[in-house]
């Protein structure tokens, strides 16, 4: 690559200048964008499924309404991070091939079953709320199309934030049941909610390229600490207990000291063996083929609409 076009590119970076699709970008930039972006998008899409499940069983009319809605958004910013992975040359069937061979990466939360309505306040709550901790510096990332979809995306995930914490405050509010109900679902959450963030730092081959191409504004680490800081009193204020022995104020570091992450389980979930990791892709493929009439009638419809410009 020519020197002095990754010399001024890497200037406009470090001036915090949005890079815009028509400019040059080093070929390394561009495929960095395209795996996050898209492993963002398919996290999107396939994070519709576990919520998804319960929509039919939603236990109020108000629930199912606002659970419908937010499932929606989620297939919203999915689109919208495909289009932004497209205006970097890549095209959409292209991305969802990938996904469906397996190819691919998703988020490794996603790979996790929903058991019962509280896991549905615990995602809303955690993975909503580890979503927006990462998403937030990402409204400044260097590349303009991400940058601006993040505006949006953020706004719709502190709605779904306060409706997943709400759900966990009724429950905290009912019955005994309905306390052991919240408490095993942020038992089964909390690690896997933590591991959202990716590999520490120290075994993150990624980051330290993508910050100084302030692609990622913060680390993995950093992250996943301000997540610890925000959530546990949220945990206390509604006296749920954060599953975790370790789990003390540190009034030096001025932060909450917490327990090691089991990563073999990070990493195997990754490989594609998360408990319903088969279920998730199954479905997803299911809904493409089934999906195959509306793709083709509109390409129909889009087809005739141009000949008929065209006469
Ligand atoms: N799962 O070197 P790093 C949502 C991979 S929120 C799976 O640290 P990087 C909203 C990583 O890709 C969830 N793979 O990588 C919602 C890399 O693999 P590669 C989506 C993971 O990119 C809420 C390798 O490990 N959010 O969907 C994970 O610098 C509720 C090494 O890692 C985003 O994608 C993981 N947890 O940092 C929807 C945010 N962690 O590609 C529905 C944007 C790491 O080299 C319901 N993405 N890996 O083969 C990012 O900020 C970054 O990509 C990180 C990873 C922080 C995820």
């Amino acid at each position: 690559e020519d020197a002095a076009l990754v010399d001024a590119f890497e200037a406009r970076v470090a001036a915090d200048e949005f890079i815009e699709p028509k400019d040059w970008m080093p070929e390394a930039y561009r495929k960095t964008l395209i795996r996050q972006i898209s492993q963002h998008a398919h996290s999107e899409i396939v994070g519709m499924l576990p919520e998804g499940n319960w929509i039919t069983r939603a236990p109020s009319l108000r629930r199912k309404a606002v659970l419908l809605a937010k499932v929606q958004d989620e297939g919203g910013h999915g689109l919208y991070l495909y289009c932004a992975a497209e205006t970097l040359g890549v095209g959409r069937d292209e991305l969802i091939e990938d996904l469906h061979s397996g190819k691919a990466k998703y988020s490794t939360i996603f790979n996790y079953p929903t058991l019962t309505w509280a896991d549905i306040g615990a995602i809303g709550w955690l993975v909503d709320g580890a979503a927006i901790m990462n998403q937030v510096p990402l409204q400044r990332t260097s590349y303009g199309p991400y940058a601006r979809a993040m505006i949006r995306v953020c706004k719709e995930e502190s709605f779904h934030q306060r409706q997943g914490y709400e759900i966990m405050m009724a429950l905290m509010d009912g019955t005994e049941a309905q306390k052991a109900m919240a408490q095993d679902a942020l038992n089964r959450w909390w690690w896997p909610s933590l591991m959202m963030f990716g590999p520490p730092d120290d075994n993150s081959p990624n980051t330290a390229q993508s910050m100084r191409w302030r692609i990622k504004r913060e680390t993995n680490d950093q992250l996943r600490q301000r997540f610890v800081d925000a959530t546990v009193p949220q945990a206390e204020a509604i006296d749920l207990r954060v599953p975790d022995d370790a789990l003390a104020w540190n009034e030096e570091r001025g932060h909450y000291d917490f327990g090691e992450i089991d990563w073999e389980e990070f990493y195997s979930v990754i490989r594609g063996e998360g408990p319903v990791a088969r279920e998730r892709m199954q479905a997803r493929r299911k809904a493409w083929d089934e999906g195959a009439w509306v793709r083709d009638a509109a390409n129909a419809y889009a087809a005739k609409a141009a000949a008929r410009k065209e006469a």
